[in-house]
């Protein structure tokens, strides 16, 4: 009863909102309600707080059954084929919990994360708890022994970040171990004095006829305690490591290779507990087994009980399910429940990809001459400009953001994240919000955002070095607009000031949002027109209409990584002349959303200015970029002999202005595209639209990135359009809604069936066979599917066939 109490209030101070909020009161209330979370994502299972020196917390375990495997089983960061029949979060929502199952074949166990928060509850985010459950796969061992560690490290640096273990000195030095709950106390500038409480937990306890059970019985807990700086800290497992080999030694010395105690004894750590900034808190278990921990601050007034954990965690999934199945309800033909489960599943992992980084990047701010990339071979130019600065450390800043994917990129990515806002926007304005506005913070003083976000030593080891650094002269595609302009969308709905549910989902506070906003918005849109400006003066054509026309800066022969597209075929070879027909899309799009904003917000000559440049550019890609021999947009360069020609490989280069929404419904010009989207030998496959055109000529070459496979955010943009031109009268609409309802259930088909059959979402699919491949947990953009399940079914003509 009282956790439901605790519950309707965490739900009203959600939905009390004034209809019209200081951003003040909406930072207050973000940093309250989103302040503890699973902001870890690179980890199984990872918490912390909204703040740079905040206290990190993680999850480790491995069975321990013989001498030599358990330094490879022990989990802890995410790592691709590592035994794994899959993870990940069956419901979360960072601002009331959720639960993560993690199908741990190579140690023949399952462990479930139950993750709940009260907020309503101190000024600090309020307290939280976890439970840990760990339950034995079928055909494991009956009594299968395993290891669990709760890691806690404090990298406060004010001389407060000392965490302690309390309880009577005595037993504390108790070298068998402790017994029952062991709690830990901290304290640091933002939180104040709180407790982590381990609880005994439940589950039989390994017994043993070796001598050293008498020393060290393993129904106790033990504790060891160390201190590191912050460059040490995160290493979390060489640092259990090398606690570890401190119990191991002497054990050896001891007891000799013939005598060792049991592997499940022998793994265990001394148990010290002291004041440091690492806790190790570690339990063996044989068979099942579940404990709890519980933080709570000073301020609160009481740590969560476990009876109340039970009832919350059952309150978060039901809430969840509930306002889930309002948004997100699977359309025909995927009404079957696997759709729905397969549905929460991805949302919830991309909610659960949100993390909290912090820390120094490298940067090459040499604004070498190269840069500019004027000459002709200018590829190997700027390789040897590269090759010469020394890169430079920049000042640690903080992102809030979500990741493609927990093994692989636990970081964030600038175009990457407009797409995961998107099914985000729909369940949390104000959450989806806040990641932009966290994105813009990060922007420099001439407009620029680096494309990839590697913040501090934890971030950098995943990358090798010469991927790290980045550079002021390198655009990405700017989605993170397309989440303005939904917003902006919405709030033109008529009843959007009765929607309680969200601070900034009215007309007032959007005012105030979109104003502090719109500078730094409108700073980067001139960046990008400035930065990847195109020479098209030297198009000697009369015909143009403007200035309009861009090139990506940072290309070689093979690659284009600042487009996102990186390996798609492009003018060959790479020429200061050549215009880029995507670039030039999107700083379309960039205008479309500033003049809407521009609008709103009551810039009227702002307004006036842009909107000029935005048609210029519709103008302009019709143009230079419109191929009517070929049916599509291309790119363009002016060739040896100085003639501007088309640089034509089909594929979703020739869809942007499609894409982004740049075309009126009735286009005639679409029905073209459509036809070469529903052409078999070119883009239309059975599992989605494919990267390239099966008849051009790289298809499916050399790296094959971006030269063949499926990719669903690329879809994701052709469908919607399909949508709304198939829900337009006009003389594309028919044509479009057949397309749009075979695409739809060929992407949703796709995604599914790699779905059942490797638990995984995937980067990409396989053209010819439908298959997941490349980065597996891929839970970022694919996680879109979500939304293209919503999506209404368009085939209402006869019984529909469920899939
Ligand atoms: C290389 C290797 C452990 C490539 O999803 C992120 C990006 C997209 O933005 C981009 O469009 N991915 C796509 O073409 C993945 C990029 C990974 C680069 C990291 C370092 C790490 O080794």
């Amino acid at each position: 009863m009282a956790a439901l109490l605790r519950f309707l209030v965490l739900v009203s101070t959600v939905i009390t909102f004034a209809t019209c909020v200081d951003l003040e009161d909406y930072e207050r209330a973000t940093n309250q309600s989103l302040f503890w979370g699973a902001y870890r994502p690179n980890l199984y299972f990872g918490i912390r707080p909204r703040t740079p020196d905040g206290l990190q917390m993680g999850l480790l375990w491995s069975k321990v059954e013989d001498y030599e495997s358990v330094q490879h089983n022990f989990r802890y960061t995410c790592e691709q084929h590592a035994g794994m029949a899959g993870y990940g979060w069956d419901r979360y929502d960072p601002r009331t919990g959720g639960i993560q199952t993690i199908h741990d074949a190579g140690n023949e166990i399952d462990i479930t994360t139950s993750f709940v928060k009260d907020t309503s509850d101190g000024e600090n985010g309020g307290t939280w708890a976890v439970r840990i459950k760990g339950t034995p796969r079928p055909g494991a061992p009956e009594d299968l022994k395993s290891t669990v560690v709760f890691s806690i490290a404090s990298p406060s640096t004010s001389g407060l970040g000392g965490l302690e273990v309390d309880g009577d000195p005595k037993l504390l030095q108790d070298t068998k171990g402790l017994e029952g709950d062991v709690v830990i106390k901290g304290e640091d500038p933002t939180l104040g004095q709180y407790k982590i409480t381990v609880t005994e937990g439940k589950g039989k306890r390994p017994m043993h006829t070796h001598p050293s059970a008498e020393e060290k019985p393993l129904d106790r807990t033990f504790v060891a305690t160390s201190t590191f700086g912050a460059e040490q800290l995160w290493q979390t497992r060489p640092i259990l490591f090398s606690q570890l080999k401190l119990a191991i030694d002497p054990q050896i010395e001891r007891w000799g290779n013939d005598n060792l105690p049991p592997p499940f004894q022998f793994f265990t750590l001394n148990n010290k507990p002291g004041v440091g900034n690492q806790q190790f808190v570690q339990k063996v278990f044989e068979g099942a087994f579940e404990f709890d921990v519980v933080f709570s601050s000073a301020e609160s007034s009481k740590a969560l009980t476990v009876e109340e954990l039970t009832t919350d965690i059952n309150t978060v999934v039901k809430s969840f399910d509930k306002k889930f199945e309002q948004l997100f309800q699977p359309q025909a033909p995927f009404k079957g429940d696997k759709y729905l489960e397969m549905s929460k599943a991805l949302f919830s992992n991309l909610l659960g990809g949100i993390g909290y980084f912090h820390g120094d990047w490298v940067s090459d701010r040499s604004y070498a001459p190269e840069y500019e990339e004027e000459n002709e071979g200018f590829w190997d130019e700027t390789a040897d400009a590269r090759s010469r600065v020394v890169p430079k450390r920049e000042e640690p800043v903080e992102l809030f953001t979500s990741i493609p994917s927990r093994p692989f990129f636990p970081r964030g990515f600038l175009w990457d994240e407009g797409f995961h806002l998107m099914p985000v926007l729909d369940w949390d304005v104000d959450l989806a919000l806040n990641i932009v506005q966290s994105w813009f913070k990060l922007i420099d003083e001439d407009g620029w955002i680096a494309r990839e976000q590697i913040l501090g030593e934890e971030a950098r080891s995943k990358v090798p070095q010469e991927f790290q650094v980045q550079y002021p002269h390198y655009a990405n595609p700017p989605t993170l607009f397309l989440i303005l302009t939904t917003y902006i969308d919405k709030l033109a709905l008529s009843d959007v000031n009765k929607d309680k549910t969200s601070l900034l989902l009215n007309k007032e506070s959007a005012q105030k949002y979109l104003s502090e906003l719109y500078p730094l918005l409108k700073r980067h849109y001139e960046w990008f027109r400035r930065t990847q400006q195109g020479e098209i003066e030297t198009y000697d054509r009369e015909a143009f209409s403007s200035k309009e026309g861009y090139r990506w800066r940072g290309r070689t022969p093979t690659h284009c990584l600042p487009s996102g597209l990186d390996d798609y075929p492009r003018a060959q070879p790479p020429h200061p002349g050549e215009l880029h027909v995507d670039a030039m899309s999107w700083i379309g799009l960039m205008a479309q959303s500033l003049r809407k904003i521009a609008t709103f917000i009551g810039e009227k000559d702002d307004a006036k200015k842009i909107g000029k440049q935005e048609e210029a550019i519709i103008k302009n890609l019709d143009e230079l970029h419109w191929d009517e021999r070929a049916g599509v947009y291309c790119d363009a360069t002016i060739d040896q002999y100085e003639e501007d020609v088309h640089v034509c490989h089909k594929g979703y280069i020739s869809l942007f202005p499609f894409m982004v929404g740049l075309m009126k419904p009735e286009d005639p010009k679409i029905a073209k595209l459509l036809a070469v989207i529903s052409d078999p030998n070119e883009l239309w496959s059975d599992y989605g639209i494919r990267s390239l055109s099966k008849s051009d000529e790289h298809y499916g070459s050399a790296e094959n990135y971006w030269r063949s496979p499926i990719w669903i955010n690329m879809n994701y943009l052709i469908l919607q359009r399909l949508l709304e031109v198939a829900q337009t009268k006009g003389p594309n609409q028919a044509r479009a809604k057949e397309v749009y309802i075979s695409l739809r259930k060929n992407l949703v088909s796709t995604v599914s069936k790699a779905w059942d059959s490797t638990g995984f979402a995937w980067e990409q699919y396989n053209p010819e066979t439908g298959e997941g491949q490349r980065t597996q947990h891929f839970t970022g953009w694919t996680s879109l599917t979500v939304k293209m399940m919503a999506m209404p079914d368009l085939s209402n003509d006869g019984p529909k066939d469920e899939l």
